[in-house]
């Protein structure tokens, strides 16, 4: 690997990480929550100031008119992308978030300080959706992408602004208009361009590891992926972001193993590789399971284009190796690829250039990626 890698200059680095998942606390008393991809939070803006009634009385001025100033806008609310940010674990620990009211209004025209807006940072990959989590409200794609939430109330008019030829001492003055305030979730979606999918155990992190700088834990065991991890690819003059994430067993959608809501992260990517242990006799089986869990998650989860990869090939013959791969063309009327991740060679190379291509062509087709916010 060592040579065939160096020599086609493939150097990776490993990305943000992200993510817990509720079953996982659940069984895991020694867990420690560092990431979480989904929260909910409560946001208040900030009332508007009341605007003052007052009038002018100064030593020799007889009816000097009202001149009570308006109470300043509420603060509003904002949620920001940020890079620096790769859970939303923040908004576990505090939840709620009130906007400043705006300052009342005072004699002498003076106007109500307005209430200072309030920014709250998210990571990039942030949907934003309403309570019932059926609508997207903002999807937080880039660094610095600022999206009004809850607008702050309007301050009220002081009596000033009620004056007029007929009435001139005017008592009306307003109260503050009321900041808007929403319930919403959170979703954490990362920004990868290839997602692994495939059974625990397939060799979805060996496969990360090799062709990137990521150190997942890798182990001989079902679910030693717990949390999804990123890393870069970088083969010949391109590049691109690969997503591993657990490992998907019959039944995950009824919570079997850890689940499917991890595949909100494969939402973003524009390809799948889904990675197959070829020394499983159940091959097909194998793979069929993990189609359909794909498409009962999302059914645009299972249209997305996808490379299939037989993977642990130096634990077989050759021969028997062909022999699979030919039985499984033949059964999904596919190429399907044939690696090693522990004894890797020019064939992942090769893998990986075929990656780039298909990508390329996703591009020149203007493939749009699905996103929407109604799997969570
Ligand atoms: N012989 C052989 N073993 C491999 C290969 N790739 C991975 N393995 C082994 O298979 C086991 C599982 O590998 P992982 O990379 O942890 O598998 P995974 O798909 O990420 O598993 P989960 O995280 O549980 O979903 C480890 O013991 C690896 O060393 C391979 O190409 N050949
Ligand atoms: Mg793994």
């Amino acid at each position: 690997m060592g040579y065939y890698l160096s020599i086609l200059i493939i150097i990776s680095e490993s990305g943000p990480k992200t993510c817990d998942y509720d079953n996982l606390r659940r069984s895991s008393g020694t867990f420690r929550v560092k990431f979480l991809d989904r929260a909910k939070a409560f946001l208040k803006a900030g009332d508007g100031g009341d605007g003052c009634a007052s009038f002018r009385r100064e030593k020799f001025i007889e009816y000097g008119g009202p001149d009570g100033g308006d109470g300043g806008n509420g603060g509003s609310i904002y949620f920001e992308g940020t890079n620096r940010l790769n859970t939303l674990i923040d908004y576990r620990y505090q939840p709620h978030f009130k906007g400043k009211r705006g300052g009342n209004g005072g004699g002498a025209n003076r106007h109500g300080a307005n209430g200072d807006d309030l920014v709250l940072k998210v990571p990039v990959g942030t949907q934003v959706l309403d309570e019932t989590e059926e609508n997207t409200l903002a999807d937080i794609l880039e660094e610095g992408q600022k999206v009004l939430i809850v607008r702050g109330g309007t301050g009220g008019r002081g009596n000033n602004r009620f004056k007029s030829s007929t009435n001139q001492a005017p008592r009306r003055a307003d109260a503050g208009g009321i900041g808007e305030e929403m319930t919403l979730w959170l979703q954490l979606k990362l920004i990868a361009d290839v997602g692994l999918v495939g059974m625990p155990n397939a060799g979805k992190s060996t496969f990360l590891a090799v062709t990137t700088r990521a150190k997942p834990k890798i182990a001989d065991y079902p679910f030693t992926t717990l949390i999804p991890q990123l890393g870069v690819v970088r083969v010949d003059a391109d590049e691109f972001v690969l997503a591993d994430i657990p490992g998907l067993i019959e039944g995950a959608h009824d919570g079997k193993g850890l689940g499917h809501k991890f595949l909100a992260h494969m939402e973003r990517c524009s390809l799948l590789l889904h990675i197959l242990d070829a020394t499983r006799e159940d091959l097909y089986n194998a793979y069929a399971t993990v189609r359909q869990e794909l498409e009962i998650y999302r059914r645009d989860l299972g249209e997305k284009p996808e490379i299939i990869v037989l993977n642990k090939c130096d634990s077989l013959e050759p021969h028997e190796v062909i022999k699979r791969r030919m039985v499984f063309e033949k059964k999904c009327r596919r190429r399907v690829w044939t690696i090693s991740s522990l004894r890797p060679d020019e064939e992942i190379v090769f893998l990986l250039r075929e990656i780039v291509a298909v990508r390329k062509s996703l591009l020149a087709a203007h493939v749009e990626v699905p996103v929407s916010a109604d799997a969570n």
